[in-house]
């Protein structure tokens, strides 16, 4: 069976910390022509502030995939398709990389059926992702694609994200990572904010995330985020 992401061109990551813009509404995300919501932050990512944009997802059709960041108390919701679990590969602080999920799967009752890794690439230093994780982001190209090759051969993920939150980053850079991946999936995300941006990381990678731009400019211009996405794949 294919991977429940070897579809998705478009992704909207929502932020439980973070508001939605003024007039919309958690189920108008699904209505942009995103393929997929992450519900997943940096901070504050807890079951408490989780659930209540479940239940309200729970209508839409869309997959919901929760980038998990507190133990949850049932391991699977009606509205939930399941866990993406970021290992952040270049993170100084080994709670990034296995610490916290030990301690995720030592205190959960989990469906392995619903989990599933994301092997992180974190490259921009002033965002709090990078900081949290103290994310080593002085990289160069190779440094990167070196990166990529042993998440996919050495660690066996299916998932590679690379991760500018905040800042679009270098397409060269994501270009040459996708050339390096064999079957593993190129996830981007990190300073979509336009109908050209989405264009331009779309015909690099092979899944665009976008993520404070649904915070800071509301469904309509996801929607064009979508439509930059479309094209750019449809050119391609
Ligand atoms: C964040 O990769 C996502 O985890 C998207 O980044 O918020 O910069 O769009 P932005």
């Amino acid at each position: 069976m294919a991977a429940a992401w070897a579809q998705w061109e478009h992704v909207t990551k929502v932020d439980p910390d973070k508001a939605l813009h003024d007039g919309d509404t958690y189920a108008g995300i699904a209505d942009t022509g995103t393929d997929a919501i992450i519900v997943g932050g940096t901070t504050n990512v807890t079951e408490a502030r989780v659930q209540p944009i479940l239940d309200v997802l729970s209508s839409t059709e869309i997959p919901i995939f929760v980038e998990p960041t507190y133990r949850p108390s049932s391991s699977h919701t009606e509205a939930l398709s399941g866990y993406l679990l970021p290992i952040v590969l270049n993170a100084d602080d080994p709670l990034w990389i296995t610490g916290a999920h030990h301690e995720w799967v030592r205190s959960s009752d989990l469906q392995w059926d619903y989990v599933h890794p994301e092997a992180y690439i974190v490259l921009n230093p002033t965002s709090s992702v990078a900081m949290y994780t103290q994310a080593d982001c002085d990289l160069d190209v190779d440094d990167v694609v070196a990166y990529a090759e042993l998440a996919e051969q050495v660690l066996g993920q299916q998932i590679v994200y690379l991760e500018y939150s905040g800042m679009l980053g270098d397409p060269a850079v994501v270009a040459s990572t996708r050339d390096a991946l064999s079957s593993a999936q190129l996830f981007y995300g990190g300073g979509i904010h336009d109908y050209e941006s989405a264009y331009q990381m779309a015909t690099v990678a092979d899944t665009v995330i976008v993520g404070d731009v649904l915070h800071e400019d509301g469904v309509v211009t996801v929607e064009e985020t979508v439509r930059g996405v479309r094209d750019a794949k449809h050119d391609s």
